[in-house]
């Protein structure tokens, strides 16, 4: 994923001094420039948001015309999405303003664990200049208890200025359009059976409350989008770019989520589509575009969602009217699957049981201890009376309470999961996808976290066991049992 930071203070200017670990020439003096960033420490359990200085960059002036994002361990190999999951990386510039929200630092460039690629069109280019303070906004995400270190890669194909291949490049600026643009941490919640036909938009009618109209920015001088492309989390499905012109509306993009989990659009197994070389489209200052999300809701619920679409913008150039003419037209993948996303997990696992069928635990505890990755009642692995699910009458709840391990920045939730939920962790299991849906949100004293420590079950629950599992480390799971 993705995420708009508000920025607080910005480092000291940080000396160049990174070099490619690759360099391959491209026609007219473009080369293809392979950076590191880091290594970086990252902890057991982390979902932590980080702020790093880019120093891994050309040292020349010139522009950027593709960027591929990636994540690797020390010895060069790229973990798999189970293990080490890339939240977002955001790549800013703090030499210039944000075109979306000029409070922010200029977002360039960003990725999830889709690890979509961005390619401009020929003939267009982002400038770069080595007196421009670059930093990483990242989220990366730790699913198990063990600690490790990593770099995080950013792949460009960079035209140095002065070189054959910068004669005549347009410049092109990032325009970051975000379904909950400026907000700390921009998600949104999409709930199991909600929206229509199974599918759930954001915003809703709605959805800012009469408030400003976060997915809308308003052109700000005229010029031509060049290209474009989605960001959605799993269960996403695509996200569209709109622009409104007196009163009427204009579709100009759909990026479509293509899956290739065998199992649907459940898990990071995906590539988002992206704009078609030749798309150009011509914006008049006053227009109004605008970007939603639409989510798959029939399979589960996709809490903590994101949607996002990037677009590149030119002063000049050609461009369609989208009012004359159709834009909206097919779009490409920007790559195939990823051998990281092999491990989709959900087979049968014998070590961990059916809660359904363990005998009843402790009789209305009152309290579930969160601490060591483990729900002190209840949780599968367990075993043992403590491992029984503890048991709540009509009427009761349980507070499940974190007791230690947010001290350790480590994050847990408690998540319905559709009975017994007790197969082997992947990118494609446990999901969302309980039949009662309940969701405690991210336990945590600080963003991304809800800045709460305790939750407490609903108080209506019909007679059952309920499963759970933690959507930050999906290797915990948990059962408790709720009787007349
Ligand atoms: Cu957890």
């Amino acid at each position: 994923m993705l995420a708009v930071v508000a920025f607080a203070s910005p480092p000291a200017l940080a000396v160049p001094v990174g070099k490619a670990v690759a360099v391959k020439s491209l026609a007219g003096g473009a080369k293809r420039l392979t950076y590191r960033v880091g290594p970086f420490d990252v902890s057991p359990g982390q979902n932590s948001i980080n702020f790093r200085p880019i120093v891994e960059r050309p040292q020349v002036d010139g522009y950027i015309t593709r960027l591929r994002p990636d994540l690797t361990y020390l010895n060069g190999s790229v973990p798999r999405v189970d293990v080490i999951h890339l939240h977002h990386g955001v790549w800013l510039n703090l030499s210039r303003h944000d075109a979306t929200d000029p409070a922010l630092p200029e977002r360039f460039f960003a990725a999830g664990e889709e690890k979509t690629r961005m390619q401009l069109p020929k003939g267009y280019g982002y400038p770069l200049k080595v007196s421009d303070r670059l930093l990483l906004n990242d989220m990366i995400h730790n699913l198990t208890p063990n600690p490790t270190r990593l770099y995080m890669i950013w792949q460009i194909d960079f035209i140095p200025k002065g070189s054959p291949a910068a004669r005549g490049i347009r410049a092109a600026r990032p325009i970051w359009m975000d379904v909950q643009n400026g907000t700390l941490y921009p998600v949104f919640n999409v709930r199991k059976g909600s929206g229509h036909r199974g599918r759930f938009t954001y915003p809703t009618k709605g959805a800012y409350g009469g408030g400003e109209k976060k997915n809308q920015w308003v052109v700000d001088r005229p010029g031509v989008l060049v290209a474009t492309a989605g960001h959605l989390h799993p269960g996403g499905l695509y996200t569209d770019l709109k622009v409104r012109r007196r009163g009427r509306t204009a579709p100009l993009f759909r990026s479509k989520a293509r899956y290739f989990e065998p199992a649907g659009a459940v898990s990071w197994d995906v590539a988002m589509t992206a704009t078609p070389k030749n798309w150009r489209v011509r914006l008049r200052k006053g227009d109004v575009l605008s970007t939603s999300a639409t989510y798959d809701t029939r399979r589960a619920s996709w809490w903590e969602s994101m949607g996002i679409m990037v677009a590149w913008m030119a002063d000049r150039g050609p461009g369609k009217n989208p009012f004359k003419t159709k834009v909206n037209v097919r779009g490409v993948v920007t790559h195939g699957h990823l051998p990281e996303n092999d491990h989709h997990g959900g087979a049968p696992d014998p070590s961990v049981p059916d809660a359904r069928t363990l005998p009843d635990g402790a009789d209305n505890p009152g309290f579930v201890d969160l601490v060591n990755f483990r729900y002190q009642l209840g949780d599968l692995r367990l075993g043992g009376s403590a491992g029984n699910p503890p048991v709540i009458h009509a009427g009761q709840t349980l507070t499940f309470r974190d007791a230690g391990d947010d001290a350790k920045g480590i994050y847990h939730s408690i998540t319905s999961c559709k009975a017994p939920c007790n197969r082997t962790t992947g990118i494609a299991y446990p999901i969302a996808d309980g039949d009662v849906q309940f969701e405690s949100g991210t336990l945590g004293h600080t963003v991304p976290a809800t800045g709460s420590l305790e939750w407490q079950t609903p108080s209506n629950l019909s007679p059952g066991t309920y499963t759970y599992f933690c959507r930050i480390h999906p290797f915990m799971r948990g059962a408790f049992r709720v009787e007349p």
